[in-house]
């Protein structure tokens, strides 16, 4: 099975990563973590992506806060899907690593999830690891199934509750 490439800007980023990796391991897809930053260790960046697809990732998911350029400039060197996560950082509520993270240019694409959307991201690189593997796409079926049946447990507690 391909594995799920994640660098983080900072390891102050790691509450949100934990949500994603937390998916993965459930799921038993593979991972490698790192903390790499855009701007503090660009080469260090450049050098994972680079030989990223060589070294069986099949999917990177970069997250970062703050003025966010760490999705887009690992999207720039690899044609592996990129999933970005805008982390929200003590001013601006995450917006500005938001608008860092999704506005990116034709021809570079970054799939950004929700700010702080770590689970999510996880749950979209396990997808993308599953096109290629039916006991994956079944165990995310199966996720899906579950969560759906925990919230008609809710309803049903509501409804004789009210
Ligand atoms: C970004 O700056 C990181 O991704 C982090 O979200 C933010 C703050 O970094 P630290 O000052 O906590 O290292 O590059």
């Amino acid at each position: 099975m391909k594995k799920v490439g994640i660098i983080m800007g900072s390891d102050s980023d790691l509450p949100v990563v934990k949500k994603a990796t937390d998916i993965l391991t459930a799921l038993g897809v593979p991972f490698e973590v790192h903390v790499y930053s855009a701007h503090r260790t660009p080469q260090q960046v450049h050098d994972f992506v680079a030989a990223a697809r060589d070294n069986g990732f099949g999917v990177i998911i970069a997250a970062a806060g703050m003025a966010a350029h760490l999705a887009g400039v690992v999207a720039a060197g690899t044609t592996l899907p990129v999933i970005g996560i805008p982390c929200k950082s003590s001013v601006l509520d995450g917006m500005d690593a938001l608008l860092s993270t999704v506005m990116m240019p034709p021809g570079i694409p970054v799939a950004t999830v929700a700010i702080d959307g770590g689970a999510n991201a996880g749950l979209l690189a396990a997808e993308i690891i599953a096109l290629g593997d039916e006991t994956l796409t079944a165990k995310l079926n199966a996720k899906r199934e579950a969560d759906a049946a925990k919230v008609l447990s809710k309803d049903a507690d509501i409804a004789s509750r009210l």
